[in-house]
């Protein structure tokens, strides 16, 4: 059986399990991280040389970083829904999981973790301003986007939509009132119908607030 190496509030993993349940296949969960050590061994470090979460193993082999293990799930276990053989179409899948992983996540986190992780007497307001600007940029290119698109890489729902979307539940639900764009909420709302992301995306986030440790 499928099995998933990571704790469940964290970003990365999230992606993944959510794209697991879109899948509907069965797999073993093992929360690990956050608790000093325990990525931090050995046999961890055997696994994935990063020593980070989430990793995945099927059979014999073990997968890590977040966007390939969805590439990989998808072409094992989604081949008919959510594989895409010419690399035109899937070129458009891509790019976006891509610049999910070069600029908006970098930019989210900057803000999650300047804003929300940081206890309020410690926040640094020019880095949070900062981190935010960035974040409406990404937002605003995504929106102009979205406008001709229903889903991220277009009429349909893609593992584009996983990698992109996995950071919106907490941007907007962070305390920060980040400006509505149309085409991003009609879109945002998309993903919210969908089991799959109320069961993994949406869930409360609390016990990270004013966390500075993982
Ligand atoms: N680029 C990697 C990032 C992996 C990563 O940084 N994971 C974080 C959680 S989102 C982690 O391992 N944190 C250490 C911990 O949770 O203890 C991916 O997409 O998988």
């Amino acid at each position: 059986m499928l099995k998933v190496w990571g704790r469940p509030n964290a970003y990365n993993v999230q992606k993944v399990l959510w794209f697991i349940h879109e899948l509907g296949i069965e797999f073993e969960h093992i929360n690990i991280g956050s608790v000093a050590g325990e990525l931090d061994t050995e046999e961890f470090f055997a696994i994935n040389p990063h020593g980070r979460i989430p990793v995945i193993q099927d059979d014999e082999l073990h997968v890590w970083e977040s966007n390939t293990i969805l590439r990989y799930l998808a072409s094992t276990y989604g081949k008919e829904l959510f594989w895409l053989e010419n690399p035109v179409d899937r070129s458009r899948v891509e790019r976006w999981m891509d610049w999910e992983l070069a600029s908006l996540q970098p930019d989210f986190l900057s803000l999650f973790w300047s804003y929300f992780r940081t206890p309020e007497n410690q926040r640094n307001r020019k880095k949070i301003k900062c981190s935010m600007e960035r974040c409406e940029k990404n937002l605003s290119i995504l929106d102009v986007h979205l406008k001709n698109n229903l889903y991220v890489a277009g009429s349909k729902f893609s593992i584009a939509d996983c990698a992109v979307g996995t950071s919106f539940y907490r941007y907007f639900n962070m305390g920060i009132n980040p400006p509505i764009l149309p085409n991003v909420h009609r879109w945002y709302q998309r993903l919210s119908d969908r089991p799959a992301y109320q069961k993994n995306i949406m869930v409360p986030f609390d016990e990270l607030k004013g966390r500075l440790e993982f």
